[in-house]
């Protein structure tokens, strides 16, 4: 199958629009929370924050069903809340506190949720690439319709490692969606000044694996798009990829000069793409929410993203003892 652009806007409802629109603003709210931590002294270590992609994990969580798996990079706070995790539990990870994900051991990069089926938080770029194949082929392996929806970057995808995944999971035909999040830049290199061709959708063509490229700032494309690799992987014929068009509005990581685009470049995406933008227009427009509504709604939100703020500072810090513990499986 050749790989192709998908520019057709689907069908939703005001219900489905809502539920996009809280949990979109939750990750930029939580996200922003995390930014001010940091700035704080709370956070310590790397941070890399998800603003501006939130409608990346939004529209492909829609397309998931129980069972189906996770895995991405170190920029992954927005992937936590998407599949479901407690925000508590990640805001008290990214203190380092007991009460997170990693009992404080882990931080930003480093939680996982066998619970909800997410596998991390990886930081070395590309390595998580073969893992996803790796859950995948276990789901097939256990013959279930399971798929794995295996994140990485722009940056990422002038790996080897994900040529070889693609090769292998080509060969065995595994349930797993690799999803490019193009947000254009790795650290401060521009796609253009590191990839030969700006299109990476089509890079699985001589693999057979065929590839879409979707619009990262429409979460109901998103989803759409979504379901057709869903169905695709369910239907036992093999990966999909799917290069997500985004943007990150924030730094690499909360250590980043910025000289490497303009302010004006920021805004201009903010003003005129922002994801959570366009659905409070479709809400509003459709007349499926007022601006009350829309308020109530915010309201909610901060108030679950300050509780986790207080319940990251409140928890305590891992116990010295806590040095020997989860090295090793305790059978
Ligand atoms: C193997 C490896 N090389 C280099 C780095 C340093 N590094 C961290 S993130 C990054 C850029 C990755 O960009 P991209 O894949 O586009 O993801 P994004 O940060 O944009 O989400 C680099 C070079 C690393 N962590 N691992
Ligand atoms: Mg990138």
């Amino acid at each position: 199958m050749a790989a192709r652009k998908t520019t057709k806007k689907p069908n939703t409802s005001g219900e489905e629009l809502k539920k996009f629109y809280r949990e979109m603003l939750l990750i930029r709210r939580f996200e922003e929370k995390a930014g001010q931590l940091y700035g704080m002294g709370l956070i310590g270590g790397f941070c890399h924050l998800y603003i501006g992609q939130e409608a990346v994990v939004v529209g492909l969580e829609a397309a998931a069903k129980e069972g189906d798996k996770r895995i991405t990079t170190y920029r992954d706070h927005g992937h936590m809340l998407a599949c479901g995790m407690d925000p508590n539990g990640v805001m008290a990870e990214l203190t380092g506190r007991e009460g997170g994900y990693s009992k404080g051991k882990g931080g930003s990069m480093h939680m996982f949720s066998r619970d909800k089926d997410f596998y991390g938080g990886h930081g070395i770029v590309g390595a998580n690439v073969p893992l996803g194949a790796g859950l995948a082929f276990a789901d097939k392996y256990k013959g279930n319709d399971n798929v794995t929806f295996t994140y990485f970057g722009d940056g990422a995808a002038n790996q080897g490692q994900v040529y070889e995944t693609f090769n292998m999971a080509a060969l065995w035909d595994l349930p797993v969606i690799f999803v490019i999040e193009n947000n254009q830049y790795a650290m401060g290199t521009s796609q253009q000044r590191s990839t030969s061709s700006p299109d990476i959708y089509h890079r699985g063509e001589a693999f057979g694996i065929p590839g879409e490229m979707v619009d990262g700032m429409d979460v109901l494309a998103v989803k759409e798009a979504g379901e057709k690799a869903v169905a695709h992987c369910r239907a036992g014929k093999g990966p999909y990829i799917l290069e997500v068009k985004t943007y990150r509005y924030r730094g690499h990581s909360m250590s980043d000069p910025a000289k490497y685009r303009t302010r004006e470049e920021v805004q201009k995406v903010r003003d005129e793409k922002d994801a959570i933008e366009h659905v409070r227009d479709l809400l509003l427009q459709g007349k499926h929410a007022s601006e009350d509504d829309l308020k109530a709604i915010d309201k909610e939100i901060k108030g679950i993203v300050n509780a986790s703020a207080e319940f990251a500072k409140e928890s305590p810090e891992p116990a010295l003892d806590e040095l020997w513990t989860d090295i090793y499986v305790e059978a």
